[in-house]
């Protein structure tokens, strides 16, 4: 019996529908139990009704109980009582804490200037209401500091808008019809596991599913070929691709000739991208690259999942708009299960959020804009640092100034987001945090790392607590979220937080009284596009969740009607010819090959230094969970995987802790010995609490500030370490136990 069916017979429990808020493109649908006479939740499951859903959550959320009603749940307001870092806080009542930070805003913006507040706020939650609803409104009243959101995806993102027009491309449903499958820079069994029934569906069918990944992740353990290639090296293995695809007359003329722009100059570009020039870079034999093109162009349908894990790098941007550039090549855009998908947000693009983030508060001002990456420069007092922050996405963009820099940042308020654990250069942003003259509110559910440099915490609900709205980036469908249970303790949603805050500001914008489903059914209601047509308020009040009214099978570019200004697909690009780039796809190499002696193409490291990735831990999430037990025992510690070469290159084994070190920062970390990396990479499985790390530091010591090649995104993955050991320890239980457990390809 399904457990809908099981708790719809009984009279104590409500069932209500809601939405998963993480940061993962599956956005799943969720029914939850809730006792009529008590008013807890008692159960919590995948929506079976919902396409992508099919029942079932992933083994972190499935836990979401277990996380609301944890003991460590921040419940009332807080305010410093010890230094800043310490963690020390007393309890005061929402009108004190309020009136305070209300008190103190205003006089830093009387004496600063309203952009001296910063917020910075990431994917807590994705819901259009918790995340930037009301605070967005309360940040342009103010008219504070702007913040470029470029922590995850921005590099990739903007790459693949050069050559496809929007980040629009296959939906999920669509793998299952695929007969080839290049997993491509994701580890979808862990970040994306609702793709993965469709795929396995393919796969029985008789696809074969191929990942092109450093690691040897679970993903690549269930796939049928594992392509282990170079970290920030992607777009020569595409370019070679191409090369063979082109040069062998594999390609898809008419679609070419039809709907894509600069077929000629790309042919050209491509002849010096010979598979042997490939493999020098990435580290993939000349005939396996050879072999995966002709395969690729000539399997019919044939689907990439790329995914944000190989545009983490300096190159990411053009990587990821070169790769674009393969579907078009070979005319898979023709069938259903041929095609790409970055992203599925461009679903939604049409969704006019006006009144939701109310731009219009600004009244004329125009802030300066702050890259979130680059926490650390921002709280510098020195203004040539501190400029290093303002926002310059693109070659184009001049070059900030010392006088572009501002007034420096005097209060930070961060909501949805984890910085001194998930930002790069987390000794710059710890430097900032202890500021004394920076004031500090952290909005959240628990005491983070970020949270102990708090001038005051606030509780926050989670997503069981409050209402919210969902789009997703894996797949088309809308979800609403209602609230299932009272917020535990004192916790207000986000929403409310904001709302009392602009309230104790003196903001009386009419806007600052709208309540939460107002502002939900209001947003829903003011859609005019036809991709939302059919979509009401009352219909997602019952189903929970609404498909965008697009048509399934969905085949976006099967005609063209790309969303460029050319209306094809760019191979060559006037617009990023403009902006300041080459204009056709090239491989821009990753910073870590400027530590090669050796030159970019065949780069060679100096002893005992490695590339440093950190994706995600199987269990965490970002670096949500990693603060409870069931996570924490699941993940055992924090590692580094290195691969036996690597390992004895630097006379370390299994369970030995080592010292990963650059001129940024350093982290302590027990080794796990693994032939599931390439050598000369090594990896820390992400993000782990600094406070919970060995002497409270996590792997963001070791990475930069510095931006990719576009959008200004984020490259956690293209650092440079040294490793030595620093104490042998027996070879722990715990270690041994982590490798078995990655072994393990089951959705859990
Ligand atoms: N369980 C879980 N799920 C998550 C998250 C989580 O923390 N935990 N995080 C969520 C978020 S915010 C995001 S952005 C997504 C991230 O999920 P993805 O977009 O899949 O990205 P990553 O997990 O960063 O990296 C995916 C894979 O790329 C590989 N990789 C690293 N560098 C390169 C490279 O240069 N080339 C290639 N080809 N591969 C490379 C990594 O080894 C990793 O296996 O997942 C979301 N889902
Ligand atoms: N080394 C390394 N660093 C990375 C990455 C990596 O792969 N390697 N990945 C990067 C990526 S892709 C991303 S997206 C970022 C993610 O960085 P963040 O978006 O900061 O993600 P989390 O660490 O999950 O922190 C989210 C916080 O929001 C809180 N929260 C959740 N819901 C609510 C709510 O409703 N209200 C409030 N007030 N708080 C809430 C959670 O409790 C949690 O503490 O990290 C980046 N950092
Ligand atoms: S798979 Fe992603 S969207 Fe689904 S429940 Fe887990 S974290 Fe949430
Ligand atoms: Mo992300």
């Amino acid at each position: 019996m399904s457990k809908l069916a099981q708790y719809s017979a009984d009279p104590n429990i409500r069932i209500i529908t809601g939405a998963c808020p993480h940061d993962c493109p599956d956005t799943c649908a969720w029914q939850v139990a809730v006792e009529r006479d008590s008013g807890r939740a008692v159960d919590i499951w995948g929506n079976a009704d919902h396409p992508v859903t099919q029942g079932r959550l992933c083994g972190k959320v499935d836990r979401y109980l277990e996380r609301t009603y944890h003991d460590g749940r921040l419940t009332t307001p807080l305010r410093r009582v010890g230094p800043k870092g310490s963690g020390q806080f007393e309890p005061v009542s929402w009108e004190t804490a309020l009136a305070d930070i209300a008190a103190r805003l205003q006089a830093l913006v009387a004496e600063h200037g309203a952009e001296s507040v910063l917020p910075w706020s990431y994917g807590g939650t994705l819901g259009f209401l918790q995340g930037e609803g009301m605070a967005s409104r309360f940040f342009n009243q103010m008219g504070a500091s702007q913040l470029a959101r470029t922590i995850c995806s921005e590099a990739g993102f903007e790459g693949y808008l050069y050559t496809m027009g929007a980040a629009e491309g296959m939906e999920p449903e669509a793998y299952a019809h695929a007969r080839l499958i290049l997993i491509w820079g994701s580890n979808t069994l862990t970040s994306n596991l609702h793709l993965w029934p469709f795929i396995a569906e393919a796969q029985k069918a008789g696809a074969r599913v191929i990942v092109i990944d450093p690691a040897e992740t679970r993903t690549a353990r269930a796939a049928d070929e594992w392509i282990a290639i170079r970290p920030g090296t992607d777009g020569a293995l595409a370019l070679a691709m191409m090369h063979v695809i082109i040069g062998e007359g594999l390609h898809d003329a008419d679609y070419v000739a039809r709907y894509t722009e600069g077929f000629d100059a790309l042919a050209a570009r491509v002849v010096a991208w010979t598979p042997e020039r490939a493999a020098l870079i990435t580290g993939v034999p000349a005939e396996r690259i050879r072999t995966l093109a002709r395969a690729y162009a000539t399997t019919q349908p044939a689907a990439i999942r790329v995914n944000y894990g190989m545009q983490r790098h300096f190159g990411g941007g053009m990587a990821m708009r070169t790769i674009a550039c393969l579907p078009a090549l070979i005319g898979a855009w023709r069938q259903v299960g041929g095609g790409i998908q970055l992203s599925a947000s461009g679903a939604f693009r049409h969704m006019d959020k006006r009144n939701l983030h109310r731009p219009d508060l600004l009244a004329g001002r125009t802030p300066r804009t702050i890259t979130m990456n680059r926490l650390g420069d921002a709280l510098s007092l020195d203004p040539t640092v501190r400029a290093r922050a303002i926002y310059h996405p693109r070659p184009a963009d001049p070059m900030p100034t010392a006088a572009d820099a501002g007034a420096p940042v005097k209060a930070l308020i961060v909501y949805n987001a984890n910085p001194a654990a998930v930002a790069p250069e987390q000794a710059a942003v710890t430097t900032g945090l202890r500021r004394e003259d920076l004031f500090t509110v952290v909005l959240d559910h628990f005491a983070t790392d970020t949270a102990d440099y708090a001038d005051y915490v606030l509780p926050a609900t989670t997503q069981l607590e409050h209402w919210d709205m969902h789009r997703s980036y894996g797949h088309t469908y809308l979800a609403l979220n209602q609230p299932a249970i009272a917020p535990v303790g004192q916790s207000l949603p986000n929403s409310e937080i904001f709302r009392r805050l602009a309230a104790a500001m003196g903001y009386t914008h009419a806007c600052f009284s709208e309540g939460d489903a107002q502002i939900l059914r209001a947003l829903v209601e003011a859609q005019t596009h036809a991709r939302f047509a059919g979509i009401t308020w009352q219909r997602l009040l019952e189903a929970g969740f609404a498909r965008m009214n697009l048509p399934q099978p969905w085949l976006p570019f099967a005609e063209g009607n790309y969303a460029t200004p050319s209306g094809k697909c760019e191979f060559y690009s006037a617009r990023m010819a403009q902006d300041g780039y080459d204009p056709l796809p090239t491989w821009t190499p990753p910073r870590w090959t400027q530590s090669s002696a050796t030159g970019v193409e065949a780069a060679t490291l100096p002893s005992r230094s490695f590339i440093c990735i950190s994706p995600p831990a199987h269990s965490f999430l970002n670096s949500t969970f990693a603060n409870l037990e069931r996570f924490i025992q699941r993940e055992e510690q924090p590692l580094l995987h290195m691969h036996p070469v690597d390992a004895a290159a630097c006379a370390v084994a299994s369970g030995d802790v080592v010292r990963v070190a650059n001129e940024l920062g350093a982290v302590e970390l027990p080794v796990l010995v693994t032939e599931r990396i390439v050598p000369g990479t090594v990896l820390a499985p992400g993000i782990w609490w600094a406070k919970q790390s060995p002497g409270r530091r996590n792997i963001n010591q070791v990475t930069t500030q510095d931006e990719a090649d576009m959008g200004a995104g984020a490259i956690f993955y293209d650092a440079v370490v040294h490793v030595e050991a620093v104490a042998r320890a027996e070879p722990k239980q715990a270690v041994q136990t982590a490798a078995a457990e990655m072994a393990d390809s089951v959705m859990a």
